[in-house]
């Protein structure tokens, strides 16, 4: 696709939640492998490029990121707003009909078994007690929270938090896990609204920056006699070290995990994440040939970690930008979860146009 042409409002709708599928999918084959290389994800992608339907393509699964995606969505869409007893019943039906297939972070699924009591009352509790109250700061929140940037489209980013932080509170209180989750919902929200070609990095990255400050600001307190610490600005440095990153040409993937982090935290997710969908945005050695979308997936896998909700998170920024067309057909096809993720971007679509 042309740099100058942009997407059309409802491609970028699909491009988003399928964007974050195709990650997923691609994505969890390398979910437990030590030392992922570009080369073994060139070869999943060229195997599957180059099957030709013979009967021996294996569908590639999507994961807990999806799964509790899609159940956001339908949640979503069902009541036009959040319902946590809705949703929190979705989440908890979801894993206990797939419970051995999707591979769901080691502790939320406690929350799944604690909302299933007959005697629950207060959907949000059982997250609170997590880590003896501190929380989780899974990724979680941020790798299932594409579809609130599309919901919330038309709102602006104080709206989108708010639904943002409650979605994420359903299983994560952390306020880390809920400041990354807002940030990955800003930088889709951001994406999705960007009408601008080429894509104004500078601009995206001040845009995140300032929000994450103010938000870190707020919720660790601005009062000089008790400066935060440095761990608690980690968003607004880790984006500023982005910035620093794309600058430079010559930067190790060593160099980035170090900084960025490429875990199961959505410290160490979500910065790498976005980091991945900008840095694909020009030429990567060794994918020549492919467009900015697939350079984004195929890039971000290659970090290795949590390679699966590192592709999902990236993949759903560069498909709101970039819109389903940037997604190869036979990438979308092989995926689990197809025609329902169309369905919900479709809905999601139509929704926002009438509300
Ligand atoms: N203290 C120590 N470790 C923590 C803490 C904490 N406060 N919070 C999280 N962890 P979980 P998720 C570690 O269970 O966020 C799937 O593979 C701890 O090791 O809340 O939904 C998905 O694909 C804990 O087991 O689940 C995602 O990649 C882990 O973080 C990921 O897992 C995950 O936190 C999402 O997991
Ligand atoms: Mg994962």
């Amino acid at each position: 696709m042309a740099e100058s042409q942009l997407a059309s409002l409802v491609s970028r709708f699909r491009g988003c939640l399928i964007g974050a599928l195709v990650g997923d999918c691609f994505g969890e084959p390398f979910q437990f492998i030590k030392s992922v290389q570009l080369k073994s994800v060139k070869e999943l992608v060229h195997n599957l490029e180059a099957d030709e339907s013979k009967g021996d393509t294996k569908i590639l699964l999507y994961t807990d990121d999806t799964e509790m995606r899609l159940s956001i969505e339908a949640s979503l869409l069902k009541h036009k707003g959040f319902n946590a007893e809705d949703m929190a019943n979705r989440f908890a039906k979801e894993y206990f009909a797939n419970r051995n297939k999707r591979a769901y972070g080691g502790h939320v699924t406690k929350i799944f078994s604690a909302w299933s009591s007959k005697y629950m009352v207060d959907f949000f509790l059982p997250a609170t007690l997590q880590f003896n109250g501190a929380g989780s700061y899974g990724n979680g929140g941020g790798m299932r929270i594409a579809p609130v940037a599309l919901f919330m489209y038309k709102e602006n980013s104080h709206k989108l938090k708010e639904i943002s932080d409650k979605i994420t509170r359903l299983t994560h209180t952390h306020e880390l896990a809920i400041l990354g989750a807002y940030l990955q919902a800003l930088a889709v929200h951001l994406a999705l609204n960007t009408a601008e070609s080429p894509f104004p990095t500078d601009k995206f990255l001040q845009e995140l920056t300032e929000s994450m400050i103010y938000h870190e600001e707020e919720t660790f307190g601005k009062c000089s006699q008790n400066p935060p610490s440095d761990s608690l600005k980690l968003y607004s440095q880790k984006l500023n070290a982005i910035k620093e990153f794309l600058a430079r040409s010559d930067v190790e993937k060593e160099e980035l995990v170090e900084t960025l982090g490429n875990d199961v935290s959505a410290f160490g997710s979500i910065p790498i994440s976005i980091y991945s969908f900008l840095r694909a945005l020009t030429e990567i050695n060794g994918l020549e040939g492919r467009n900015p979308y697939e350079r984004t997936i195929m890039y971000a896998i290659s970090l290795g970690g949590d390679t699966d909700t590192i592709a999902i998170m990236a993949g759903a920024i560069a498909g709101a930008y970039w819109g389903e067309e940037a997604i190869p057909q036979k990438w979308q096809q092989n995926c689990e979860g197809l025609s329902v993720t169309q369905k919900h971007a479709d809905d999601l679509y139509d929704y926002v146009k009438t509300h």
